[in-house]
């Protein structure tokens, strides 16, 4: 008939299939048997047959030939490539962990400290962290002497085209507290979240950089009472109802009378620990009766208002919520500390 033997060439093709065991030999397999070369050897001696009756015939075959080549050779591939993706598919794997980000410990009891101020009444004020001495100290009724001051305790800010030292990193978020009292008018009743700057040396217990919340509540008849209610109320929703607190006369220069707040010990129950130093109290920030002066710098009528204030270290209460003894810890960024909260 023609030099091409189709069912031979198709026997050889189902054996050599049969035989194959990789994605590469299946692929080689289609080149060799349906691949462009191979037909056009195959078909090529077809205008050679001049009979037409066999040249009809060596057509059907050829045709045949084709369709099966291609189909065999498909299937192969196709079997090859599932097997491939499934041998890269383990399903018995344990999944892949998920490593969700969170806050920082510092903002998640900061978070918790205005939740409970608004819970009382309280809106959230800001203010900038570069401040002018005069909000910084001159307002608060700090003296020029008073060691607050000093360029060993404060960062001072040289601005340019200026002669004096006139701005600092604030102390304290008060600055805050001033400005809203020259701008808004009693009943104010507000808590200043915020970083604070000093000048000092970072150890277990120190940072030149930490977190304060103040709080500030000024109108007609408000007394030392409305602020131990309040203290109290906050220390309680913070770290449980059994907390007591205490009031130490002290002196800041911008309240008078001033107070330390003490609360008791959380890790003793107040019976005394090394927590505590076997006192059964912990310090935890100041307070007092807004300084007449004060109000009459921003222009409130002292003779009408009153306020109280206070302040308190969010990192302070960050290490007895989580039992972490070394301040750095919170500014360092190590995220086998971090990955923690
Ligand atoms: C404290 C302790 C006591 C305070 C005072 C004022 C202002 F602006 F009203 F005068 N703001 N914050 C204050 C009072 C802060 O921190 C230990």
């Amino acid at each position: 008939m023609s030099k091409f033997d189709f069912d031979s060439l198709r026997k050889e093709l189902e054996e050599k299939g049969a035989a194959i065991k990789s994605l590469d030999e299946a692929q080689h397999i289609r080149n060799e048997f349906a691949g462009r070369k191979a037909m056009t050897a195959a078909s090529g001696s077809i205008s050679s047959i001049k009979e037409p009756a066999e040249r009809k015939e060596y057509g059907k075959a050829f045709g045949a030939y084709k369709a099966f080549a291609v189909q065999f050779t498909d299937e192969l591939l196709q079997q090859f490539e599932r097997r491939a993706k499934q041998q890269s598919l383990d399903l018995t794997l344990p999944g892949s962990r998920f490593h969700s980000g969170s806050l920082h410990p510092l903002t998640q009891v900061q978070n918790e400290v205005i939740d409970v101020f608004r819970g009382m009444g309280f809106s959230v004020e800001t203010g900038p962290e570069v401040e002018s001495v005069f909000y910084n100290f001159d307002a608060l009724n700090t003296p020029e002497w008073h060691p607050a001051r000093d360029l060993s305790d404060t960062f001072y800010v040289d601005m340019k085209g200026e002669d004096r030292l006139n701005w600092v990193l604030r102390t304290e978020t008060s600055p805050v507290q001033i400005r809203v009292m020259q701008t808004k008018k009693p009943p104010i009743r507000i808590i200043a979240p915020g970083r604070v700057y000093r000048s000092d040396k970072p150890d277990a217990t120190h940072t030149p950089i930490f977190s304060q919340v103040e709080g500030l509540y000024v109108d007609e008849g408000v007394s030392f009472a409305d602020l131990k209610g309040t203290v109290l109320a906050f220390y309680r929703a913070m770290f449980g109802s059994d907390i007591k607190t205490r009031f130490r006369p002290h002196f800041f220069p911008f309240t008078e009378p001033s107070a330390e707040v003490d609360m008791s010990c959380i890790f003793c129950g107040a019976k005394g620990c090394r927590v505590c130093k076997h006192s059964g109290w912990l310090e935890m920030g100041g307070s007092g009766m807004v300084d007449p002066k004060v109000l009459d710098v921003v222009g409130i009528d002292s003779e009408k208002y009153t306020g109280w204030a206070f302040g308190l270290g969010i990192e302070r209460i960050a290490m007895l919520k989580f039992g972490v003894n070394d301040l750095r810890l919170f500014y360092e960024n190590d995220v086998r500390f971090l990955s923690q909260f």
